[in-house]
């Protein structure tokens, strides 16, 4: 049974996170072979984490990388050698397995890493003082005390540099402080490759870290395609659809399975938060199907779950204007300009005064964090259906087809979709 990790893109929006979670309930159910594991790539606003606790589901975990680790390749042996057992009784083990260290107990304590040099050692030097072996010495005698050790969250790549270089075979490996196992040189022969579902994203760029060295067996998406190379070839539903969350839907009828109430409600979060009630122009008539649909199994209407959930996660204030531009941020760069793109959706654009201020400034920080040329915020009033963008200072910002409302702040009315609208005019800004 292999772990399968399941991950939307970074700074994950509800789309991401709510696919990546019912997907994992999907495959667990149609594959029980696998352990599918839903994760996220980026930190969940208080706002989404509520939303989910609301509905009683358990929002994607965090998972920081994809890296192999030592954890992947340790040693756990089935047999607790004693340090008060004579030095002989290793010949056992090592006729058996050949193995260059022994992890010593002294009852239930791990002593150390006794290392076959640590053998050959004493009993050269026993002869080389011409004693007589004498009496065979418990294994306590020989073994030594070290300090070095590795974490089990200690990358694959940093353990090999540093066992390659040490004059030690093996290393006994911790987690949180315990004792929970050892590697020898032996173990970084191949690295071994964790593996992925992409969804919502087809882009290593957008992608968790160590992606270059994970097996991605599945890509489950709605965005242009990127370039992402495989070693075998993957299962892909990429469909022009407003939202993952309708693809996954749609893999749950190609199972002939059915969402669960509450799968079936972060289904329609994700689907009516990246369609904006279905309302952007990215909607296709499988979206509004399936929205249908799910606000069925749901049990909810439609108007309500909407507007519950938007004003959730709407209400922007100067406190939380610095998280919402930094949960939902795209980069670009085309041109030799780099450019990021945050978006948010609001009930009303009423206190824009309130906060604009902010924003400006949090987004010009942003900016400088990410070494972009431009950054950007698109507010989106989704009962209004109408937009604002507000962008830092750029050469380009005089080139802006939409109406100016003041410096940095323009009235986008009717534009909805960051990626089907707003992106394409940027784009095309970009490679004037
Ligand atoms: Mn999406």
């Amino acid at each position: 049974m292999s772990k399968i990790y399941i991950t939307g893109h970074r700074n994950p929006d509800m789309d991401s996170l709510c696919s990546a979670y019912a997907y994992a309930k999907l495959k667990n159910q149609i594959d029980k072979d696998n352990e599918y594991i839903a994760v996220r790539i980026g930190s969940l606003t208080k706002s989404i984490q509520k939303f989910f606790e609301d509905i009683g589901a358990e929002p994607p975990v965090y998972k920081n990388h994809i890296y192999p680790t030592i954890k992947d390749v340790i040693l756990i042996p089935s047999e607790r050698i004693d340090a008060n057992m004579p030095i002989t009784s290793l010949s056992k083990y090592y006729n058996e397995e050949n193995p260059s260290s022994y992890p010593i107990y002294d009852g239930e304590d791990f002593l150390g890493l006794l290392t076959i040099d640590d053998i050959a050692l004493w009993f050269m030097q026993s002869i080389e003082k011409l004693d007589k072996i004498g009496s065979v010495p418990l294994i306590k005698d020989v073994l030594k005390k070290r300090e070095e050790k590795f974490d089990a969250t200690d990358l694959f790549e940093d353990g090999k540099a540093i066992l390659t270089k040490s004059k030690l075979r093996g290393y006994p490996v911790y987690e949180d402080n315990v004792y929970i196992g050892y590697v020898t040189r032996r173990c970084f022969l191949k690295a071994p490759r964790h593996n992925v579902i992409l969804v919502d994203h087809n882009e290593a760029a957008q992608s968790i870290k160590g992606i270059d060295t994970a097996n991605i067996v599945e890509i489950i998406d709605h965005h242009r395609l990127g370039t992402l190379k495989t070693i075998l070839p993957i299962y892909m539903d990429i469909e022009p659809l407003g939202s993952t969350c309708t693809i996954v839907y749609q893999q749950y009828l190609k199972h002939n399975m059915k969402p669960n109430e509450i799968e079936a409600k972060v289904l329609l979060a994700g689907l009516i938060s990246d369609t904006v009630i279905l309302k952007s122009p990215t909607t296709t008539k499988v979206d509004i199907e399936t929205a249908n649909e799910l606000v069925k199994l749901a049990k909810v209407e439609l108007k309500e779950f909407a507007e519950k959930m938007f004003s959730s996660m709407g209400g922007l204030t100067i406190d939380v204007a610095k998280e919402k531009i930094e949960s939902d941020f795209k980069i670009y760069a085309e041109n030799g300009i780099s450019v990021g793109i945050g978006q948010c959706e609001v009930v009303t654009l009423k206190d824009l005064d309130n906060y604009k201020e902010a924003c400006l400034k949090t987004l010009d920080e942003v900016r400088v964090k990410n070494s972009l040329s431009w950054a950007m915020l698109m507010i989106t009033d989704v009962i209004k259906e109408t937009s604002v963008l507000l962008t830092t200072d750029f050469k380009l910002n005089k080139d802006i087809q939409y109406k100016k409302i003041e410096n940095n702040i323009y009235d986008m009315p009717g534009v909805l979709s960051r990626k089907k609208q707003l992106l394409p005019d940027i784009l095309s800004l970009i490679n004037q």
